[in-house]
């Protein structure tokens, strides 16, 4: 056994049960028959070990990842957990989309979360990004933007589910997204990038495009509210915070305000956006703002001028915007451009203070190559930025790069890689943190082209997994991915710590807890039918291989609301419930309660049944409706 993840120093995720036991017996059963070890076994077994020291990407079956990968779904809408490096997919987190498995976007609780908009079928999530504490992942929350419908959502890290799901009032399409690094994630930003006018009423002129307007939004993490939003010239793409909490830092497009391809690209340069945190919270504790829509949401006006921004003339439509784990640089990805800007955040008192011009805040301009999208860090000062049309990866070095601009003739770029196809994100393991360890990167290819069995006209992505722990870059893994990929990020699992069953003050279904409650209903023990006019709630309990109600009776074209509570307490025995031809299924995990509502309206006997194999009576564990015509 020469595989280094043993070395990791996280016990909980050794100590379970089974895996002991299976680990002992197969202890015993081979020193029994072993014969003692020679010399020779064990030389062969020290090279073999030699020849893995470095990073190997075989997780052998049954061992366990070093880290988590959290995966946007794209305009699946969902968010995905990967273990790297084995690149397995281990769970789909449904958020903006509608999920079959589990019943989010169907259940009564998923409802209630999703709020305003759980009408909303679909989703386009970009960009998931970890809570942190000084620059460190905390394991705590997940967030999620929905370019498509405006959203931003939570992900609690406890029990891998979505918690809080937002529309932000006053802008469209909510695309970069990230959070506040230090001290800590009080904050998520992200920017609203299409431009509308304010107000968007339809009452003012549609036509008169100087209304139009693109906003950054501060987002509560723990409330998950709009804090404030900030009013800018151009577009606002992508976003990343400093390591000092002082400063947030957005690319911009379009600075011209152009509503077609030809306008938007007509300036020769663009901006990137720098907020001051501190100017923004003393603007809006002295109601220095305006509101908008109807909505009280506090609208700072940061446009050029204003003392709570600060913009920085960069190429035509930069898109990536990357801090250096160090916290002294922001990177702006070129894309147009072959270059990337460099920004040293060190300058940007000066830049505020007037000190300084913006242009001045640059440090270098190195050329990298075809369609720079999104740059990555390790922790040895080199970066890894994501050549689109170019499909490589480009590794350079920061400090030669400045030290290339200030005259030194020195070669910046350390080596190319061919991945395929053109990549959009990359990411490196823990690299947007402190933590960066240079171990892993992650290049999210939009096209799969040739490296893959053909599947028809619709191609998977590919996401390769490169070995950057040496000093040339290696690819040593092809991931066919469903649409769409945009972004991930990679957590050492020793942050992680998810719960193995439900609690039952869990506050996803404290809603539901209550109405059982005003019913006078035990969930733990009850099983009861309520009838309320119309209205019927059917409360179950749920032990494998069986419900809590063998039948129950509703009339035609009553509303009925199931609610089961699983009592089994054993991990990994998940119930479902299904109705069935009413469209009507849902997850219950050990020890959780879930519920769903549907109108009864097809007479007769309708079976209920449990889809998730839980027994091996588990074809058994079914009931009737009985629909009284
Ligand atoms: S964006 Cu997709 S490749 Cu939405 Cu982060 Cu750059
Ligand atoms: Cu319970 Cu299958």
């Amino acid at each position: 056994m020469s595989n280094e993840k043993h070395d990791v120093n996280d016990l909980e995720l050794e100590n379970e049960d089974r895996r002991k036991f299976f680990g002992k017996t197969a202890l015993l059963g081979a020193g029994a028959v072993a014969a003692p070890m020679t010399a020779a076994m064990f030389s062969s077994m020290a090279q073999a070990r030699a020849k893995e020291a470095g990073n190997s990407p075989f997780v052998h079956p049954g061992d366990l990842d070093e880290y988590y990968g959290f995966w946007s779904g794209g305009h699946s809408g969902e968010v995905r957990i990967m273990g790297i490096p084995s690149m397995r997919e281990l769970m789909r987190i449904p958020v903006f989309n509608t999920d079959s498995a589990t019943g989010w976007g169907l259940t009564d609780e998923s409802k209630r979360i999703k709020g305003d908009s759980a009408h909303l079928l679909a989703g386009d999530s970009h960009h998931p990004h970890m809570s942190m504490t000084d620059g460190r992942y905390n394991g705590k929350y997940v967030f999620i933007n929905d370019k498509a419908n405006t959203r931003v959502a939570r992900i609690r890290c406890d029990v891998m589910k979505c918690d809080k799901m937002i529309t932000v009032p006053n802008v469209q399409a909510i695309h970069g997204l990230r959070v506040q690094k230090v001290p800590y994630t009080k904050y998520v930003i992200c920017n609203g990038e299409f431009e509308i006018p304010m107000n968007n009423d339809g009452k003012a002129s549609l036509e008169d495009v100087s209304t139009y307007r693109s906003l950054f939004n501060v987002i509560d993490a723990e409330t998950m509210e709009v804090a404030f939003q900030v009013m800018v010239d151009g577009n606002l793409d992508n976003t990343d915070a400093d390591y000092d909490g002082k400063y947030f830092a957005s690319t911009c497009y379009n600075s011209e305000m152009g509503m077609n391809l030809g306008e938007m690209i007509s300036a020769e340069r663009d901006h990137v956006v720098v907020f001051s945190l501190a100017a923004c919270e003393a603007a809006v504790k002295a109601g220095k703002f305006k509101t908008y829509n109807g909505n009280n949401i506090p609208v700072l006006d940061g446009r050029k001028g204003s003392n709570l921004t600060r913009y920085i003339p960069v190429p035509k439509s930069p898109h990536g915007m990357n801090t250096s784990p160090n916290g002294e640089y922001f990177v702006a990805n070129g894309k147009l451009s072959p270059t990337v800007s460099i920004i040293s955040i060190k300058k940007l008192d000066d830049l505020f203070a007037n000190k300084i011009k913006p242009r001045d805040a640059i440090v270098a301009e190195p050329e990298l190559g075809l369609g720079p999208l999104h740059t990555a860090f390790d922790n040895k000062g080199n970066a890894y930025t994501t050549l689109f049309l170019d499909s490589q990866i480009a590794k350079w070095n920061v400090e030669d790069a400045i030290a290339a601009h200030n005259g030194k003739k020195v070669n910046y770029i350390r080596q190319k890689l061919d991945v395929h196809y053109q990549p959009g994100h990359n990411h490196t393991s823990q690299g947007e943190t402190r933590d960066a360890d240079g171990k892993w990167l992650i290049s999210l290819c939009k096209f799969s082209k040739d490296r893959f069995l053909p599947v028809g006209p619709l191609r998977p992505e590919n996401d390769q997994l490169i070995d950057i722990s040496g000093d040339e870059m290696k690819l040593v893994h092809d991931g066919p991915t469903y649409a769409e990929p945009h972004d991930c990020m990679i957590v050492h699992r020793s942050r992680m710590k998810p719960n193995k069953l439900w609690t039952r003050d869990d506050p996803i279904f404290a809603e539901t807890l209550a109405q059982a409650k005003r019913d006078g209903v035990n969930p733990m023990t009850d099983n009861k039918v309520i009838r309320d006019g119309n209205k019927v709630r059917v409360y179950m309990t749920s032990v494998a291989p069986t419900f809590g109600l063998e039948s129950f009776k509703v009339k035609l074209g009553n509303e009925v609301t199931v609610i089961v509570t699983n009592l089994d307490m054993v991990e990994d025995v998940t119930h479902g419930f299904c109705m069935t031809n009413h469209g009507v299924q849902m997850e219950i995990g050990p020890q959780a309660t879930s519920s769903i509502t549907f109108t009864a309206d097809k007479p007769g006997v309708q079976w209920y049944y449990c889809n998730w194999f839980c027994h091996a009576l588990h074809m058994e564990m079914r009931g009737r409706m009985l629909v009284e015509a």
